[in-house]
């Protein structure tokens, strides 16, 4: 399931970083910085839908202003432009560091459609807990599933990135989108590292599955279908603190869910297996309560499991990352502020108003606690991310913020008509401007934003 080659490559309509859909999955460590240059080499003209300048942000990454990929900073064919990424903890605190990543295209009023077209790929963090190889001897070492597809061998690994992104074709195989939709768009194809149909042939052991929801719209709830369990370990970019046992996984758009899934214990006579998606979603409003029942749910992924046993060096801890601890005094003097999510008169707002990205609507001082209220009071979903840093959930009326998963540290958080959820996040390392957006990103190119400054001290 590596990214490799798009069959459809060759067909106008899909945008590529190197050639292939999703982009080649960055493996990247905490102490060693990465500089890339992205060079801008697709066509001045773009058939049918998206635009050929380009910006692009690496999500969930502690990243300097000007290398994190601000709307206005795209570029046009024939130019490139050279990205920093730290690679260091927030704060340099390890409790901050990272692990499930992406990179994707954040053109101002075109990343819903040039994200659409390819524009997109994983970025992965190892670091001195969470190394990356599960025969790891250093017994601080977590020894999770390791071998994360990069090149022609996929026989040893057992740690896949999986984006899932649906999407239109019309009957000639073209990619099409209804770029006049302002609502969102839904395809009626589960493409799985950008195929169709695919199917992952698995041996009997265990597997590290990185599951991220591409948008730009469609809300999932995975579950396998023969209902098997398996162990959340992460949840957005960084590790739980323990693992929590699941049967099934709610996901919106930009949402990633870090997971291991231990295909040994499947009786001998299984022989395929389905990812499913459980989410009732008939337009882009946002997911119903009610989930599909099993039966009728699509299928998105199939796994061949090979016969015999195999040994599994690998091992699921019962602890993982702790949290970096908060404060009663930081919660005490932190800054509050209250973002509202909302379609007014037919347009995507925020506190009322479209996306100016040359007002600041805050200016956030480097190291002071904030505490950021976020709701919605229509009948729509929204995906809130903010960039720069992860956030806290403390109350929510949506999630238990109890719940190890939903309610623990994230960079998306997934409002539904009238929610309310209030975080805590501090913005450590970088100043200068960044957004936050709803991660529909239909509704972030017609002017969900805002532009939040984080200012020195
Ligand atoms: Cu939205």
């Amino acid at each position: 399931m590596a990214a490799r080659p798009h069959p459809q490559l060759g067909l106008s309509n899909w945008s590529s970083y190197n050639g292939s859909v999703p982009g080649p999955t960055f493996i990247a460590k905490y102490g060693e910085p990465v500089l890339v240059r992205f060079k801008n080499e697709l066509p001045a003209v773009i058939q049918g839908f998206g635009s050929s300048e380009i910006i692009t942000h690496l999500h969930n990454a502690s990243t300097a202003s000007e290398s994190d990929g601000f709307p206005t900073d795209f570029y046009g064919p024939g130019e490139f432009k050279d990205h920093h990424y730290a690679n260091h903890p927030a704060g340099g605190n390890e409790t901050e560091c990272k692990g499930t990543l992406w990179y994707h295209d954040h053109c101002m009023d075109f990343t819903s459609q040039n994200t659409y077209r390819g524009l997109a790929g994983f970025y992965l963090l190892f670091d001195e807990l969470d190394t990356g190889n599960e025969n790891d001897p250093n017994p601080d070492a977590l020894r999770l599933p390791s071998g994360v597809p990069n090149g022609a061998n996929t026989q040893d690994c057992h740690d896949i990135p999986l984006v899932i992104m649906d999407r239109r074709f019309n009957s000639n195989g073209i990619l099409t989108m209804d770029v006049l939709d302002m609502d969102g768009v839904l395809g009626d194809k589960d493409l799985v590292n950008g195929l169709v149909q695919p199917y992952f042939e698995v041996k009997r052991r265990k597997y590290r599955l990185r599951l991220l929801v591409g948008g730009p719209s469609r809300f999932y709830n995975f579950q396998f279908s023969n209902s098997m369990t398996y162990q959340v370990i992460g949840n957005d970019g960084n590790l739980l603190e323990a693992p929590v046992t699941a049967v099934n996984s709610p996901m919106a758009p930009a949402e990633r869910i870090d997971l291991v899934v231990d295909f040994s214990t499947l009786p001998a006579s299984t022989t395929t297996l389905y990812l499913v998606n459980r989410a009732d979603q008939p337009d882009p409003r946002g997911p119903r309560d009610k989930m599909l029942p099993l039966n009728q749910s699509p299928r998105v992924l199939q796994f061949r499991i090979l016969p015999g046993a195999v040994a599994d060096p690998s091992r699921v801890p019962s602890t993982l990352r702790p949290y970096p601890p908060i404060s009663e005094a930081e919660l005490a003097s932190a800054v509050r502020r209250t973002w509202r999510f909302n379609r007014s008169n037919g347009l995507w707002t925020v506190n009322g108003r479209l996306f100016d990205p040359s007002r600041v609507d805050a200016t956030v001082v480097q190291g002071r606690p904030e505490v950021w209220t976020m709701s919605t009071s229509g009948g729509w979903s929204h995906p809130v991310h903010f960039h720069l840093e992860e956030g806290r959930i403390l109350t929510s009326n949506d999630v238990d913020e109890d719940d190890p998963v939903r309610g623990g540290r994230k960079d998306v958080f997934p409002l539904h008509g009238g929610d309310e959820v209030e975080v805590f996040v501090k913005f450590h390392d970088w100043i200068g401007k960044y957004p936050m957006h709803c991660h529909n990103t239909v509704h972030e190119d017609h002017a969900m934003m805002v532009r939040f400054d984080v200012a020195a001290p």
